[in-house]
């Protein structure tokens, strides 16, 4: 058994060497020594045909092989394996001027790119920017605005009130009335910001976002009105447009209209979008009510002015083919992300 032992020993030394590095023959070798048909396997298998006094002896040298083997394969594994991931990171290369993967960081909401673009064309044209307060008194968003307490104008803005008298500002009117209280004539100013009314529904929402002109001066007419919208929109979409004004009322200007653009998406031919007419309705506008500059304190007889106001969630709707208005509000990175920035 001794001789056995040490033949198997030997041979098994020499299957180790001769299969060197390679992960694949040294687990073949595991199974020719180990495996369940293994030599070492086999050997305790004889031991039932050994003379019993032989027995314990023999069992004891066998597994004292069997452990010996075993421990030198395990440390052959493993050098094998690392020396194959060596041999793999050698044969690899970090290309380091590779651009890094980069994390998506967010890009302005399709509103506020609108928002800011409007903005542009204003600042061209020499408007100023203004900003004022979204809860409004009662003042500033209804009474100077002719729109005393019995006026049935107040019925058609369902107005969020609160428990202070004071109301969500249900238009950007008012910054201009603020505007008119602490600065002369001229003026010339925009003011854009989100307004509030009691309204849901695909095409409303009880939040949305509204920019309204003022210009202010001495013999500031209707003509001027019309000459500032059509630079807007030409300034704005970058391209020839043809515009139109319809008789509309608005308590705080008189006359009032309303003013649409002939359709960006047919040229006026007449298609969904515009619901077959050619034209798309943008706003209102008109000449400021005398008594508004009263109310402000101007003098009607020596200035005049004009005044419109359009829907910025309209414009952005319309730019990129949006047909729920809800989804601008809603904030779904799924739906922002079709919105990167334009440079
Ligand atoms: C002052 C005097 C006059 C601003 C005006 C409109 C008509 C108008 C709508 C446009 C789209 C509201 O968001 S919208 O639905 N606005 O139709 N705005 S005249 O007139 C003013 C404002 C302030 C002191």
């Amino acid at each position: 058994m001794q001789s056995t032992l040490q033949k198997i020993e030997r041979e098994f030394e020499a299957a180790l060497a001769s299969a060197g590095a390679d992960p694949k023959v040294v687990d073949e070798v595991r199974v020719r020594y180990l495996g369940r048909k293994g030599e070492i396997t086999g050997l305790m298998k004889q031991l039932r045909e050994l003379p019993k006094d032989q027995r314990k002896e023999a069992g004891q040298a066998i597994n004292r092989l069997k452990r010996s083997v075993q421990e030198r394969l395990e440390n052959a594994i493993a050098a094998a394996s690392s020396a194959q991931r060596d041999a793999a990171l050698a044969g690899e290369r970090a290309d380091v001027t590779l651009p890094p993967l980069r994390p998506w960081a967010g890009s302005l909401h399709p509103v506020t790119q609108t928002r800011r673009e409007l903005e542009r064309v204003f600042r061209d044209l020499g408007f100023t920017i203004e900003d004022g307060p979204e809860v409004e008194d009662d003042f500033h968003n209804f009474q100077a605005l002719n729109m005393p307490p019995d006026h049935p104008a107040r019925d058609a803005t369902d107005t969020f009130y609160l428990a202070d008298g004071n109301v969500l500002r249900t238009h950007t009117s008012p910054v201009q009335i603020r505007t008119m209280e602490t600065r002369r004539p001229p003026i010339k100013m925009i003011c854009p910001g989100r307004v509030y009314r009691r309204d849901l529904d695909a095409t409303h929402l009880p939040m949305f976002h509204q920019l309204e002109a003022l210009v202010v001066g001495e013999a500031v007419s209707m003509a001027d009105l019309k000459g500032t919208l059509e630079a807007l929109w030409t300034g704005f979409y970058g391209a020839e447009i043809r515009m139109r004004l319809r008789p509309g009322y608005f308590p705080f200007v008189e006359p009032g209209c309303e003013y649409d653009i002939s359709c960006r998406v047919c040229g006026g031919d007449g298609c969904r979008v515009c619901k077959r007419s050619g034209w798309i309705e943008l706003g209102g506008a008109g000449m400021v009510h005398p008594a508004v500059f009263e109310a402000v304190g101007i003098d009607p007889q020596r200035y005049s002015g004009f005044a419109f106001g359009l829907g910025i969630d309209r414009i952005a709707m319309m730019r990129h083919g949006i047909d729920d208005l809800r989804l601008l509000m809603e904030n779904d990175v799924r739906f922002l992300r079709q919105f990167p920035e334009q440079p």
